[in-house]
């Protein structure tokens, strides 16, 4: 039995793919544990929507009663949202158990990736990615997502990545691995709520067609493994530097102080995070995911052209 016999494409989704129309992947782990109730739905279902403005078809993924999924209903979008941190995260060694057990899974960006490329998917969006933490020299907590991206051949559009993490480890690390960093329109690799980081990226490209092309060279050279498209959050949506790194030095330091560990650590930060910083952080997040899906649209439109 082969992997893909575990994989259900809504009817819309399985007939893109079959027709060669393009497709843009989105993650559900943001869904349930990213956003609270009900800014959640509406943003996954804005997303779709905007996915679709711009001439692509969303297909946004989980595992749901042990199958992995691929294109959900608005139905199965709300039962995500609605059961929120109810529904267990799942990243690459979840899915075993999950789908043994007939269990529903929230997928990280790795898991996105795994049941994107399963189901022919190569562009995937979503807010940010995973990466070395803070003190990883200690913890080895480092996130599966970027051990993906070395692996699996789908291009993830992001607004980069949290400064809860240690992003100069983080670009060390997918230089180890082989993994393209490229910057939409910039120099700098973005911090997610800000757009720039201090930190230079590899490459930058200013089209979704010079990046479909990049993407398009690597996988004909069979080199394998996926891409890291970082967007900046747009300017008018961006947050004040001083305001976002007092909130994460703080919620760092009560991480520590209440001995948060393994997969928990990334969902208290970004939760502690939202808390200290209200509703402009939570503006900021929904307003990056949107400008990153219409790019990864127009990327994935490029692609197939
Ligand atoms: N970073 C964010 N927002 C997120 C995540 C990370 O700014 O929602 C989620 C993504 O699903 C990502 C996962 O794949 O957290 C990484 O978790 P971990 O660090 O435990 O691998
Ligand atoms: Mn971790």
């Amino acid at each position: 039995m082969e992997l893909n016999n575990y994989l259900s494409l809504s009817p819309e989704v399985k007939e893109a793919i079959e027709k060669g129309r393009p497709v843009v992947a989105l993650e559900s782990t943001i869904i349930s544990h990213g956003m609270p109730y009900p800014q959640n739905v509406e943003t996954a279902l804005a997303v779709e929507k905007e996915i679709r403005r711009n001439g692509a078809v969303p297909a946004t993924i989980a595992v749901i009663w042990g199958r992995l999924k691929a294109g959900l209903t608005p139905e199965e979008i709300e039962y995500l949202g609605k059961k929120g941190r109810g529904v267990a995260k799942a990243s690459r060694r979840d899915l075993p158990v999950l789908v043994s057990q007939r269990l529903d899974g929230a997928t990280t960006v790795a898991t996105t990736m795994i049941i994107a490329a399963l189901a022919g998917i190569k562009v995937f969006a979503t807010g940010g990615v995973g990466g070395v933490h803070r003190g990883a020299e200690v913890t080895m907590d480092i996130s599966a997502d970027l051990e993906e991206l070395a692996r699996t051949p789908v291009m993830v559009v992001c607004a980069g990545a949290k400064s809860i993490l240690d992003l100069g480890l983080t670009l060390e690390y997918l230089e180890t691995k082989g993994v393209p960093v490229i910057g939409y329109g910039t120099d700098e690799l973005p911090a997610f709520y800000t757009r720039k980081s201090g930190f230079k990226v590899d490459y930058r490209l200013d089209s979704p067609r010079e990046v479909a092309e990049a993407f398009n060279a690597q996988q004909e050279m069979g080199l394998g493994g996926g891409m890291l498209v970082t967007n900046p959050v747009p300017e008018e949506y961006s947050m004040d530097p001083e305001v976002i790194n007092t909130a994460i030095s703080q919620a760092l330091e009560d991480a520590a102080r209440l001995g948060v560990k393994g997969k928990e650590v990334t969902p208290y930060l970004l939760g502690r995070v939202k808390e200290l910083t209200g509703g402009e952080s939570l503006e900021a997040n929904i307003r990056l995911v949107l400008n990153n899906a219409a790019l990864a649209a127009a990327i994935a439109v490029e692609m197939n052209k």
